[in-house]
C-alpha cells in the first residue's frame, strides 16, 4: 500500500471537477499525505480521465473503483452499454480518450473496491455491505481475508468483462448511516473498527459520522457539475484527514 507510515488523506467523488479538487488539495501535499480516492472520479464532470490520471500519478496515493468507473469501463467493452454511461453522466470524450489509452484501461480494471488500512480502517466506494455478494460462490473453507477476496473477486469479474455484476453490487444505496446492526455486522465480517466511503452526497460541512464515527461519509457533493452540487459546498466535506 502507498504511503502506510503517513497520516491519511481521504478524498470522496470527484466526479470531473479537477479544479475543486486541486483546491481541496492544496493543504495537503502528496508527500505529507497517505491519499485515497474513494471512487467516483469520472462522470458529470468534463475532466473525469484527467481526474484518473492525476490520481493515478500522485505519490503516496491509492484509488478505489467506484460504480462509475464501472460503468465506464463496461462501456468500454461493450458499446450497448454507452447510453445508459451517458445517462448517468458518462462524457463522451472521457470515454474515447480512455479508448485510447491501454495502460490506463489496465490500471483501472486492476483497482482494488475496497483497503483496510493498518489501524482497521476499511475504505471503499458504497456505505453498504453489498460487496458481501462476491463472496457468494466462495468456498466456505475459505479462511483468507474476506477484504482480499472481495478484491480479487472484482479483479477476475472485471478481467471476465462481467461488468453488470459489479454494477449491481456497488450501485445500491447507502445502509450504514440507518442500518446499525448491519454496519456492525460488515465491520465484524472484514475485522475493521470503522469504515469511510462515499458514493452518496451528503449535506454536512465536514464528513458525515454516524454511529460514533464508525461509518463515516467523504462524499460532500465536490463537482459543480453534480445534480446534487450545492453552491458554496465546503471542499472539507469531501477532502479531509482520517483522524486517528
Ligand atoms: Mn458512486
Amino acid at each position: 500500500m502507498a504511503g502506510a507510515d503517513l497520516p491519511v488523506l481521504i478524498v470522496g467523488d470527484v466526479h470531473g471537477d479537477i479544479e475543486r479538487l486541486f483546491a481541496a488539495l492544496k493543504p495537503y501535499p502528496a508527500t505529507e499525505w497517505h491519499t485515497i480516492f474513494l471512487g467516483d472520479l469520472v462522470d458529470y464532470g468534463a475532466y473525469g480521465v484527467g481526474c484518473l490520471r492525476y490520481a493515478r500519478d500522485r505519490l503516496n496515493t491509492d484509488v478505489i473503483l467506484g460504480n462509475h468507473e464501472v460503468a465506464m469501463l463496461w462501456a468500454l467493452r461493450d458499446p450497448t452499454r454507452i447510453g445508459f454511461f451517458i445517462t448517468i453522466g458518462g462524457q463522451q470524450h472521457d470515454l474515447d480518450e480512455l479508448r485510447s489509452d491501454g495502460p490506463l484501461q489496465e490500471w483501472l480494471k486492476t483497482r482494488p473496491l475496497m483497503i483496510k488500512l493498518a489501524d482497521g480502517t476499511l475504505a471503499q466506494h458504497c456505505g453498504n455491505d453489498d460487496y458481501r455478494l462476491l463472496l457468494a460462490d466462495d468456498l466456505s473453507d475459505d479462511l483468507s481475508d474476506p477484504v482480499d477476496r472481495i478484491n480479487s473477486a472484482a479483479t477476475l469479474v472485471l478481467e471476465a468483462g462481467n461488468a453488470d455484476l459489479l454494477w449491481q453490487v456497488m450501485s445500491g444505496k447507502g445502509a450504514f448511516a440507518t442500518q446499525p446492526e448491519r454496519l456492525e455486522r460488515w465491520l465484524k465480517l472484514t475485522g475493521c473498527r470503522r469504515v469511510v466511503f462515499g458514493h452518496t452526497p451528503h449535506r454536512n460541512s465536514t464528513p458525515a459520522r454516524y454511529h460514533h464515527s464508525k461509518a463515516i461519509n467523504f462524499d460532500g457533493g465536490l463537482s459543480r457539475s453534480h445534480r446534487m452540487y450545492r453552491r458554496g459546498a465546503p471542499l472539507a466535506a469531501s477532502v479531509a484527514p482520517l483522524e486517528p
